[in-house]
Parts: C-alpha cells; structure tokens; sequence
C-alpha cells in the first residue's frame, strides 16, 4: 500500500477542482473601463481603455454569438439590452473591434458608460456595461 501516493492524488483532484472552479468564476461576463478610473481627472484629449471578460471582441457586420464591440455612451446611462446605438456625438462606436481610443471632451465633468453590443450594435443592456464619473480639467 502506498498511503502517500493516494493524498497525492486526492491533493492532485482537489487542486484541480479549484482551477475549475476559479476558471469558471473568471469566465462571468462584463464590460468595462479599464482606464480612466472612476472619479479620475483628465485633459484632453485623453486616453480610454475598454476591457471585456467573458466574450470576444469582434468587428461590426454580422452577429456571432459570443462577440461584440465597444461604445462609449457620453452623459448618459447603460442602454436597454436589444436596443441599436445610434452613432453620434455622444454615442462612440469602436466597430473595427479597438479597445483603446482618445478621446476629447470640452472641460468638465462627465459621466461616461462603455456599453458592450453586438455586431449589429445592439446593446448587450446594463450587464454589459460599465459607468464612471470624470473630471476633463482645463488645458494646461
Ligand atoms: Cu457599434
């Protein structure tokens, strides 16, 4: 009888089991800023940093589940799952699939929300989104 080899092999099942579980609770979907942070104070033009886990980033045109692109909404809220953003001013599409962008804003503040949707824009809703508050400060 080899007693070690068995706890070797339970300690091997456990350690498995807990990469299992780890890798499962990293798969939870979102969408959000990377950069800048909540409550950061910036200058134009600055620097915005879009992150997703969960699902993966593609180009706009067809619809494949499991993938969308990056928007950023200005001054306004996550937009309800289903409905297409429009693209404006204050509606940014990252339809080529970027996840960095500049952006450029008159000083002030603003609120900010990265909304993920498909590849015919269709919002992902508020699960798929990320809201932050920001400072743009005067030019220097
Ligand atoms: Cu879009």
């Amino acid at each position: 009888m080899n007693r070690p080899g068995i706890w070797q092999l339970f300690a091997a099942v456990l350690l498995g089991f807990l990469a299992f579980a780890g890798h499962a609770a990293a798969q939870e979907q979102r969408a959000f800023f990377v950069e800048p942070k909540d409550g950061a104070e910036v200058r134009s033009p600055f620097k915005v940093v879009m992150g997703v886990e969960g699902m993966t980033i593609k180009a706009s045109g067809g619809v494949v589940a499991g993938t969308g692109h990056h928007h950023i909404l200005i001054n306004q809220g996550p937009m309800r799952g289903g409905k297409v953003i429009p693209t404006d001013k204050t509606h940014l599409h990252y339809g080529k699939g970027q996840t960095e962008a500049s952006i450029e804003l008159p000083p002030g503040d603003y609120t900010l929300t990265m909304q993920f949707a498909d590849g015919l824009h269709r919002s992902f809703g508020k699960k798929m989104a990320h809201t932050i508050k920001i400072k743009v400060l005067p030019a220097k």
